[in-house]
This record gives C-alpha cells, structure tokens and sequence, in this order.
C-alpha cells in the first residue's frame, strides 16, 4: 500500500520507479518488519509481564525448564503484527495471494491466542480441547484449499523435487491435501517451539529459501529457464517471506536464550500455517518437507514416541519427545542443541535450493 501512495504521489520522479522492484520492496519488509520488532519489542515483554501473561511449565518436562517459569509467553503479538505491516505496506494490495496469507496469518495467530490466553489464564498447559484446536485450524485450512483449488493461476498438479518430468494430478484430492500441508506445518512449528530460539531459527531460515522460490515462480523466465512451474503473481509473497525473515530476527533478539519473552502458539501456529501456505502457492509444496525437515523430524519423533509408548505399554524410543528434550536429557547443553538445530536447518535449507537445478 505505502508503495502504491508513494508512486502516486511522486510520479514526476524516477527514482520511485525503484518500488516497481519486488527485490527492493522485499528488502523494505524485512526492514520494516525488524524495525517494528526492534522499536516494541521490549514495551510488549513489559505489557506482558505487567499483564501476567507468564508461560506455565509443566511438572513432566526437563527439569532445568523449571527455571522458566513465569516467562512472557505469547510473542506472537509482536510477530504477527510485524509481518502483516511489513506486507501491507510494500506488497502489492491488488496481490490475491497476499490477501490469502494474510487470512492465514490471522486465523491461526488468533486460533493461537484462544489457546494461550486460555493456558495463561488457567494457569495450566491445557488450552484449547485438542478436538477444537485441530477443527478450527482444518475449517481456515478449508477455506484457503476451496480458494486454491479455484485459482486460475494454480494447478492441482504436485511438482516434485528432482522429477521434471512427473506431475501427478492431484485432483479433487488437492483439497486434503492442502489441509494436511497447512495444518501439518503449523503444528510442527508449534511441536519445534519449546527450547529458546529453537523455532523461531529454523522458520527464519525456511522463509529465507520459500522467498528464493517464491521470486523464481513469478518470474516467467527463470521459471521456464529452470522448468519449474510460472505462478503469474507469486512473486509477491518474496515480500511476505521478507516480513517473516525482518519479523524472525527481531524476535529472536529477545528470544534467544536466555529468553525473555516465548512465541506462544499465536507465533508458532501462525508461523507454520504461513510457511506451508507459501509453499502450496509457489508450488514448491513437496520440497517443503526438506526445507523444513526439522519440523517434520520434530513431529515424527512425537508421532514414534507416542505410537511406541502405547503399543509397549510405556516404553520410550526417545528419553522424551520432541527430538529436541531426548538431547537435553541426554546432557546437551540448552543453546547447544540449539545451535546443532539451527545448523541441520541450514544444511536443509542449502539441499533444497540445489534441488531447483538438479533434475
Ligand atoms: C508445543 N510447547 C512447549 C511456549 C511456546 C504429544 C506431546 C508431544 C505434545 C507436546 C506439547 O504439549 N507441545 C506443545 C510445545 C512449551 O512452549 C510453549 O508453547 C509455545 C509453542 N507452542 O511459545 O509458550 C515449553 O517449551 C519451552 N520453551 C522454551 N523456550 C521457548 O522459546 O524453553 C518454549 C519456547 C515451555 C518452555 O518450557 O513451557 C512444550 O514443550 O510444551 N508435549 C511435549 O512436548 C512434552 N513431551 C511429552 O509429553 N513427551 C512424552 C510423550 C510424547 C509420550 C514422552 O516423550 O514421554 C514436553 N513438553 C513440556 N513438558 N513442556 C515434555 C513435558
């Protein structure tokens, strides 16, 4: 939007024809978004301490978590809104995939927020009944799926990662599909997010690389040139994954550990619904499970803990779940399993741009 204003109102110059540029608009966002995060980021932990919006930790964890207690929860009041500004001002508002973000961005953050408020107010780590958390996120999942399937500029064709050749039409079935893509990442997120920095690294990074794609899926040229499928108008969302990255680094300033302040599920739902999103519409869907292999690694460690515990009848493969406690239990110091973290998700994220020219 602020771009549109600043056009109009010196079109007699030629510098401005610099905002024509998605690059230098994405730049801006991520600029703006950290600059947002930068300014209010210390006055929201303060709010949220006055407002006794501490994290609970629950008795079952690791123990060294219990010094955290009382810890500002719910940073993704400072996230979200960060993104969306850094959007609204420097992405292109007549975009329908930028408006589709931004429903999700919302819907989840505000999915998240019931939940947190709910864990922060009743001083315990329940929250939402699972039931409806998952429902609720599946009905915004649903919404944006009709959408997608409808859109003229996407196809329901997957586009697989070193296959050029292979496209399989998903069909009908592209509607489930989405839901498992933006409901799956979502809470892998949300599973990754419980060491300091530990998501919000990894989600930098992801967004890092789905704003590469997103650049190279509009750009006719390079898209034909690299055979990966031409999404007229994704390149937009460069400037959204933009937001992400500005708004990530801000946060991780006061969520590196030691840290001062958590995402909540506000930041982590609403982060990864955003990533798989951004993934179904530059139609790099199916490396997302590279980009984001930590997050998947994360949710299957749980998915194995929990099948294993039941079918043994309380046996354990991990000495607990997420992947990310097992190390710490195992003697890893907090910030180095971070650190390793943020490292795998780097490696991750390299493999995954090397798929675009591996063919
Ligand atoms: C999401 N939330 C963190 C914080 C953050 C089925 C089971 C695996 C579910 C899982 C679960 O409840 N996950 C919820 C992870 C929590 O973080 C809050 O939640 C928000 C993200 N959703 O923003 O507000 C805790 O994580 C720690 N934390 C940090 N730094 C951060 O920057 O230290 C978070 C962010 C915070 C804080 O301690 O309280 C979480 O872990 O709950 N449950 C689990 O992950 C539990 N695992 C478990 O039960 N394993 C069993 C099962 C699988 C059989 C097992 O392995 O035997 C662990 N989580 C906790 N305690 N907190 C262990 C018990």
């Amino acid at each position: 939007m602020l771009y549109k204003l600043i056009y109009m109102l010196h079109m007699d110059v030629s510098w401005v024809n610099v905002f024509r540029y998605i690059t230098f608009r994405t730049i801006l966002s991520a600029l703006t978004a950290l600059l947002i995060c930068f300014i209010f980021g210390g006055w929201i932990i303060r709010r949220l301490r006055a407002l006794q919006v501490g994290q609970y930790i629950r008795d079952d964890g690791p123990p060294n978590h219990k010094k955290k207690q009382g810890t500002p929860t719910m940073g993704g009041c400072l996230i979200i809104p960060a993104v969306i500004l850094g959007t609204l001002f420097w992405a292109e508002p007549a975009n329908r995939y930028v408006w589709t973000v931004v429903f999700v961005a919302l819907s989840f953050g505000v999915i998240g927020f019931v939940d947190d408020y709910l864990k922060v107010s009743r001083k315990n780590s329940k929250g939402l009944r699972v039931v409806i958390k998952f429902s609720l996120q599946a009905l915004a999942a649903l919404v944006v799926a009709v959408f997608l399937f409808h859109d003229p500029g996407l196809s329901t064709r997957l586009n697989l990662p070193f296959l050029k050749t292979i496209h399989p039409d998903l069909g009908l079935g592209y509607i489930p599909f989405v839901l498992i893509v933006i409901v799956g990442s979502s809470n892998a997120v949300n599973l990754t997010d419980g060491l300091d920095g530990l998501a919000i690294g990894p989600v930098t990074i992801a967004f890092a690389t789905y704003l590469a794609f997103a650049y190279l899926a509009g750009h006719a040229k390079i898209a034909s040139y690299l055979q990966i499928p031409y999404v007229p108008g994704a390149g937009e969302l460069s400037v959204i994954c933009g937001a992400v990255v500005g708004a990530g680094l801000g946060f991780l300033w006061y969520n590196a550990y030691p840290a001062d302040v958590f995402m909540g599920d506000v930041g982590s739902l609403s982060l990864g619904a955003i990533l798989g999103t951004v993934a179904l519409i530059t139609k790099q869907e199916i490396v997302l499970v590279l980009v984001g292999g930590l997050f998947v690694f994360e949710a299957l460690s749980v998915i194995f803990q929990v099948a294993y515990f039941k079918i043994t009848g309380g046996h354990r493969i991990f000495r607990m779940a997420p992947i990310h406690h097992h190390f710490e239990l195992k003697g890893w110091a907090e910030p180095k399993v971070i650190v390793r973290f943020w490292i795998i998700a780097i490696i991750l994220a390299l493999l995954s741009i090397s798929t675009l020219k591996l063919r």
